[in-house]
């Protein structure tokens, strides 16, 4: 059995300079995510700076004043008394400050400069999502794409590190295969780049593997997959409704970016036709550059889908903000043709009995067509399953089938793919009335009885 270690706590602060084009509430939302963020890291984040300002200081990111008041912070540390969940520790002396988070991407020498004006690691806003990401990674696919976008964004990081180190010790020679006169920046250099070569190769390797497989599928299903996609910024409750829906393990947790892989489990109890639903990574507001490229091809599932279950934590003050970048995402990689359902999910986290019903009615009248749910609430996990069924069963079409005495193995078949309607039996075998998809009626029809296409019908127009 695994016991869980308990990580020691790590503090951190946050820093974020607000410019004039960025408003008060979309800056604080910034500022709420990042502690979100800071807190799937393993952070408890214990003050935050800000500064307005018309730019960012080209040296530093923030002005000298401001860098002064964070590094006193940092040097006199942090009082026990001043912690929300103070360690039960004796001695009162002072608790380290691990690192300050910086809300914005910097660059190399903007971090470096800042570490060197504080006194303590720095990491800005892309690296802390890397850095999940990193962490959440499971598959093959999602660990090369993930270390492709880490070695992207470190690659011009070690170049300000080797040019801080000095002339001195960059020149070695003779080892390891490298040129003469080539330096060790340039080495460095290299063995990024072979290595992103390299899993890039291996990433078009297992997009065509994956290709295949899906290839196979659909022949198997006999059509196009047309599935269900969960969709929704991260947090929003993507994998709880479909551990719900399906009756599946996976993976729900409350952290962001919990989820980096797709899954894919059929609707249960199942249906008819049988709906697979798929998970999908969360969205954020500027996802880095190296991210959004590599994350594309988990993504496209949602383009496969016959629908979108677009969910939003209708609990969280800033769902509107990340509706829109949802709605974004999706219209960037062409998925905002594919039919979509917004599931405004949490309700039985926004306040009292009072509270949740006026929010409700007012997502009601703002989105005509939506779902107001908790993913906590069976009968409203049934009441979904039933409008996704519903929505799938729309091109089902009524037909016959006779199973003769002969093939009664087959019966299982018909109650699988489709709804039966009616069923009576004569001397030749048991006659069907169903619904069903009609490529499969027609390639049961072949299977039942060959040859006798048509009989059914003149079974029952009698
Ligand atoms: N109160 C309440 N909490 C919920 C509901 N649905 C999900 N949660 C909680 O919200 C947190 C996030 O849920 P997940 O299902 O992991 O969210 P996700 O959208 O898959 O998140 P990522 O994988 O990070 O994109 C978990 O702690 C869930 O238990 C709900 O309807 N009500
Ligand atoms: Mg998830």
């Amino acid at each position: 059995m695994q016991t869980e270690v308990k990580e020691k706590p790590r503090y951190a602060l946050v820093a974020s300079v607000q410019l004039p084009d960025v408003s008060d509430v979309e800056f604080e939302a910034s500022l709420t995510e990042l502690s979100e963020l800071a807190k799937t890291l393993g952070f408890q984040v214990v003050r935050t700076f800000v500064q307005k300002r018309n730019s960012f200081d080209r040296t530093a990111y923030m002005g000298v004043g401001k860098l002064e008041e964070i590094s006193q912070f940092v040097n006199r540390g942090l009082r026990n008394d001043e912690l929300d969940d103070a360690p039960p520790v004796l001695d009162a002396s002072a608790v380290e400050i691990d690192a300050l988070l910086v809300d914005h991407e910097i660059s190399p020498s903007q971090a470096r400069n800042l570490e060197l004006a504080v006194g303590c690691e720095v990491m800005d806003r892309t690296m802390v999502i890397l850095e999940i990401f990193h962490r959440n990674a499971r598959s093959r696919a999602a660990r090369a794409q993930v270390e492709i976008a880490r070695l992207g964004y470190m690659a011009p990081r070690l170049r300000e590190a080797a040019k801080l180190a000095g002339p001195q010790g960059r020149q070695r020679s003779g080892m390891g295969g490298r040129g003469a006169g080539e330096s060790h920046t340039e080495l460095d250099r290299r063995k990024v780049r072979d290595r992103i070569a390299e899993l890039q190769r291996e990433i078009i390797a297992m997009e065509l593997e994956r290709k295949t497989q899906r290839a196979r599928r659909v022949e198997r299903q006999g059509q196009g997959l047309g599935g269900v996609s969960l969709v929704g910024y991260t947090n929003a409750g993507k994998s709880t409704l479909m551990r719900a829906l399906t009756g599946s393990e996976v993976l729900v947790a409350n952290k962001l970016f919990a989820t980096l892989d797709t899954t894919v489990r059929a609707i249960y109890p199942e249906s008819v036709p049988r709906v697979l639903v798929s998970d999908t990574v969360g969205f954020i507001k500027n996802l880095p550059h190296g991210l959004v490229a590599s994350f594309k091809s988990t993504l496209e599932e949602a383009l496969d889908a016959a629908l979108l279950l677009h969910v939003i934590d209708a609990s969280d003050p800033g769902f509107q903000r990340q509706l829109e970048v949802t709605d974004e995402v999706l219209r960037e990689i062409g998925a905002d043709e594919v039919p979509r359902i917004r599931v405004f999910n949490k309700i039985d986290h926004v306040g009292d009995a009072a509270a949740q019903a006026a929010c409700a009615a007012e997502l009601r009248q703002r989105y005509p067509d939506c779902v107001v749910m908790s993913a906590r609430r069976s009968e409203e996990v049934a009441a979904l399953r039933a409008l996704i069924v519903a929505f799938f069963q729309r091109d089902l079409e009524e037909g016959e089938l006779l199973l003769p005495w002969s093939a009664q193995q087959l019966r299982g078949e018909i109650y699988s793919h489709c709804q039966v309607l009616e069923e009576r039996a004569d001397e030749e075998g048991s006659w069907f009335r169903v619904r069903g998809e009609p490529d499969k009626l027609r390639s049961l029809r072949e299977q039942l009885n060959p040859g006798s296409q048509g009989r059914e019908k003149e079974y029952w127009e009698l």
